[in-house]
C-alpha cells in the first residue's frame, strides 16, 4: 500500500524533495451517542481504517490535492491565501479548514504543499472519514512545520473547530479525539464536558466487533443534528432555572426524573432524556467491561439503541431493520446504531462462531427487505493518528 502510494504520488506530483507519510484512522463508537455535546461520556475506538495522507513541502504558497479515491477530479489547487470554503472545493475543504484553523490560532503556515490521500473507510457510512481527513491534515501540517507545541488533543481540537466553524457541521469532539487519540485494542472512555480520559481495554475473548453498512444516507443528516444539539440546549436553559447544573451531563436519573417537569416542550424533554440516560449508561457500560462483564455491555448497547430510535429519534428504518434482524441472532451480545445517525452503520458485539451466521442472514434478510446489499466489516481496534515515515 505504502508502495503504490508513493509511486502514485510521484506520478501526480513528480520526483524530488521529502515526501511524509501519515495515517489517522476513522472510528467506531461502541457506546455513549449524541452526549459529547452534552457535557457526557463517550467510548469510541479507532479503526484500522482511516485515511493515509503523502504530503511534500513546496516552495510557494501554492496547495495541491489530489484523492485516490476521487482520482477523476484529477489535482485540486488551491493556495494558502484562498483558505475560504467553497462547493467547488469538494472534499478539499476540509483540509482547508484544517489550515485555516491552524492560522486561527496563529500559526502561520509559510509554504504550501503537495497532499496525496487515499481511504478505506466507506465514504458517508458514518465511520468518520472527514474527522480523520482532518486529523491527517493536522498532523501533517504539525510535522511538516516543526509545530512542536500541539499535542494530539490539540489536532482533535483544531480538527473539531474547523468543522464547526469552516465546513458548518456543529459536531462535537468525538470523532476527532478518537482518531487523534485511539489505542489499538482500546476504547477510549472520554469525560466531554473536562476531557479527562481513560483508554478501557476491549477484551472480549470469544467476540468481534462487526459494523453493518446500511449503505444508506438520509439528506437531513447535518440540519436534523444541529436541531437536535438546539432541543438539548433548550431543555438544558430551563433545568437550570431550577438547577445548579453546567450540562445534562451533570445529571443523574433521579435528578432529571425529578425535575424533567420543568421542560416545557415534550421534544425537548425526550430529548434530554436520552441525553441524560445515555451518559448514565455509558458509565455503566464501561464499568461492566472492565468487570469482565460483556453480557452486560451489550444489553447497554441494546437499551441505548432503543433510546437513539424512540427518544433521540435519529435512527431510520432501515438501521432499525439491521438492529432488529441482529437481535434476533443467537450469539449477538449487544447491536445498536453507531453515529450521527440517520442512516450509517449498526456496531454489533457478535460471537466468534456467529459471525459468518450473522453475516449471511442478516445479508440476505436486509437485501430482501430493502432491496440493496448491506456491508459488513469485521473489525479491529488500531491506533490514533501517526506518522509513518
Ligand atoms: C457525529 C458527530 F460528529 C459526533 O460529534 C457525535 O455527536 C456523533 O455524531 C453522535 O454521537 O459523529
Amino acid at each position: 500500500m505504502q508502495k503504490e502510494l508513493m509511486e502514485k504520488f510521484v506520478e501526480v506530483y513528480g520526483e524530488g524533495g521529502e515526501i511524509r507519510e501519515y495515517f489517522a484512522p476513522g472510528r467506531v463508537n461502541l457506546i455513549g451517542e449524541h452526549t459529547d455535546y452534552n457535557g457526557g461520556h463517550v467510548f469510541p475506538c479507532a479503526l484500522t481504517l482511516g485515511t493515509y495522507g503523502l504530503a511534500r513541502k513546496r516552495d510557494d504558497r501554492k496547495l495541491r490535492f489530489y484523492s485516490v479515491n476521487f482520482s477523476k477530479l484529477g489535482v485540486i489547487e488551491s493556495s494558502l491565501d484562498d483558505l475560504i470554503p467553497s462547493d467547488q472545493a469538494g472534499w478539499t475543504n476540509y483540509p482547508k479548514g484544517v489550515m485555516w484553523a491552524f492560522e486561527k490560532r496563529g500559526i502561520q503556515l509559510e509554504h504550501g504543499v503537495d497532499f496525496l490521500i487515499y481511504g478505506n473507510i466507506p465514504n458517508g457510512s458514518g465511520l468518520s472519514s472527514s474527522a480523520s481527513l482532518e486529523v491527517l491534515t493536522g498532523l501533517m501540517l504539525k510535522d511538516m512545520f516543526g509545530v512542536e507545541e500541539l499535542s494530539m488533543q490539540d489536532l482533535a481540537l483544531i480538527g473539531q473547530y474547523s468543522e464547526n466553524n469552516f465546513n458548518g457541521m456543529n459536531c462535537g469532539i468525538m470523532d476527532q479525539f478518537a482518531s487523534a487519540m485511539g489505542k489499538k485494542d482500546c476504547a477510549i472512555f472520554l469525560d466531554t464536558s473536562t476531557l479527562e480520559f481513560e483508554y478501557a481495554p476491549v477484551q472480549l475473548k470469544d467476540a468481534r466487533i462487526v459494523i453493518t453498512n446500511s449503505k444508506v444516507k438520509h439528506s437531513l443528516v447535518g440540519s436534523a443534528y444541529n436541531d437536535r444539539r438546539n432541543e438539548c440546549e433548550t431543555a438544558l436553559e430551563e433545568l437550570q432555572k431550577e438547577l445548579d447544573i453546567r450540562t445534562l451531563g451533570d445529571l443523574s436519573e433521579e435528578e432529571f426524573e425529578a425535575h424533567k417537569s420543568a421542560i416545557t416542550s415534550d421534544i425537548c424533554r425526550k430529548r434530554a432524556k436520552h441525553a441524560v440516560y445515555e451518559n448514565q449508561r455509558t458509565i455503566k457500560a464501561v464499568n461492566a467491561l472492565k468487570a469482565d462483564n460483556v453480557e452486560e455491555f451489550g444489553k447497554l448497547m441494546n437499551a441505548s439503541h432503543v433510546s437513539l430510535r424512540d427518544d433521540y429519534e435519529v435512527s431510520c428504518e432501515e438501521i432499525d431493520i439491521l438492529v432488529d434482524l441482529a437481535w434476533q441472532i443467537p450469539g449477538v451480545i449487544g447491536s445498536r446504531i453507531t453515529g450521527g445517525g440517520f442512516g450509517g452503520c449498526t456496531v454489533s458485539i457478535v460471537k466468534n462462531d456467529a459471525v459468518d451466521h450473522f453475516i449471511d442472514t442478516i445479508g440476505k434478510q436486509y437485501k430482501e427487505k430493502v432491496g440493496h446489499e448491506a456491508e459488513f466489516y469485521v473489525v479491529d481496534i488500531g491506533d490514533g493518528a501517526h506518522v509513518i515515515a
